[in-house]
């Protein structure tokens, strides 16, 4: 979808919008079903990166201490109790620049998804930066998803991070979809941007051939130590929009409603369900901050009369239109 297809979207009466998303959320997504997935941090801290809403970077004084990598047995146990709860896929992120084949820890995390592959969820790792080799190699040990966000607009990047570029976060993406990997990939809103890059970035988003397989919507949760720790919340109308402009511009994604739903009521949290939201989160923290407990969330399904959605374990990169443009390379 362009930017003049979603900025004339964007600019619809809030209901108007929301009644085009719900009917395109019903052709796609005819069961009242909500994705639980559970994230993990593998690997947390002492990030070489600038990104300045991240607690995880070296460079700010957040209060989260680097760690080594989770001996696997540990994260077997996380994995086994996020199944237990009726997850349904299971994310390990790492606070590394990337990884690189023929290291050490390159090996130890392809062993760790080879078993972790072994339990039936949906697997997804978010390791930053990836060469063609390295994706081939994540595919081949069992990740059905790569998650690698782009985060904001290609403008508003590097305002946001300079220590690596929007096109090298292109790079990562395509290259985990050559490998076959499904792409989950979405941004963060509340990091000082304006309307015009949201819709950016969801220009860039929907341009990807094939499309993402999820498309995770964050707000930021601000970390005291970052530049970023002073920024206010986002109005959650805003959130509702942009999470029914994804549902449009990603018919067939599930969109989560990622970081930051502590800040958010209930009501809220509904209403993002009911512009086309139908996955999130699930357990109480995400990588380093908080999320809603597991109880209050089972109680949230049942009483809007949602279900837990099956897991997708067969999960394919859904099929490349030959008839959409090859996704945009910065100039
Ligand atoms: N290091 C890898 C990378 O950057 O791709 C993977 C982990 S990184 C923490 C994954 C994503 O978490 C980021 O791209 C960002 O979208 C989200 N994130 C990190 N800190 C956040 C925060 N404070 N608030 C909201 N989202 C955040
Ligand atoms: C995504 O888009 N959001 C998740 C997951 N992908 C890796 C991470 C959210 C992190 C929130 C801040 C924290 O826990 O440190
Ligand atoms: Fe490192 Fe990822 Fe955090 Fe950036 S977002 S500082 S790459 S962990």
């Amino acid at each position: 979808m362009t930017f003049e297809e979603l900025n004339t979207l964007y600019q619809l009466p809030l209901f108007d919008l929301i009644q085009r998303s719900r009917q395109i959320h019903e052709e796609n997504w005819p069961a009242a079903e909500v994705q639980l997935c559970t994230l993990l941090s593998i690997k947390t801290g002492g990030c070489s990166e600038d990104c300045s809403y991240c607690a995880q970077s070296a460079r700010y004084k957040s209060g989260v201490d680097a760690e080594r990598l989770m001996e696997k047995c540990d994260i077997m146990k996380r994995a086994e109790a996020a199944r237990e709860s009726g997850s349904t896929r299971f994310c390990m992120g790492a606070a590394w620049r990337g990884v690189r084949e023929g290291t050490k820890r390159f090996e130890q995390v392809l062993d760790i998804v080879r078993d972790v592959s072994e339990l039936g969820m949906e697997v997804c790792v978010t390791l930053g930066e990836l060469g063609p080799s390295e994706a081939e190699k994540l595919k081949d040990a069992g990740v059905t998803a790569y998650n690698h966000n782009i985060d904001t607009s290609p403008e508003h990047y590097p305002k946001i991070v300079t220590t690596h570029t929007f096109q090298d976060r292109l790079n990562t993406i395509r290259h985990a979809q050559d490998a076959g990997m499904s792409i989950c990939c979405g941004g963060i809103l509340g990091l000082g941007e304006t309307t015009e890059d949201r819709l950016k970035m969801l220009e860039v988003i929907s341009s990807f051939n094939p499309q993402p397989e999820s498309v995770p919507i964050n707000s930021l949760m601000p970390m005291p130590g970052t530049p970023l720790a002073e920024k206010q919340g986002v109005d959650v109308f805003e959130l509702v929009r942009i999470i029914a402009l994804a549902r449009l511009a990603v018919p067939k994604a599930k969109v989560r409603l990622s970081a930051g739903r502590t800040q958010l009521s209930e009501e809220a949290q509904a209403l993002c369900f009911f512009a086309g939201a139908n996955s999130i989160f699930y357990g109480d923290k995400l990588l380093t901050a908080k999320n809603p407990a597991i109880e209050k969330d089972l109680a949230l399904i049942d009483r809007l009369g949602m279900k837990p959605q099956e897991p997708n374990r067969r999960l394919e990169a859904p099929d490349p239109d030959e008839s959409r443009p090859a996704e945009p390379q910065l100039g």
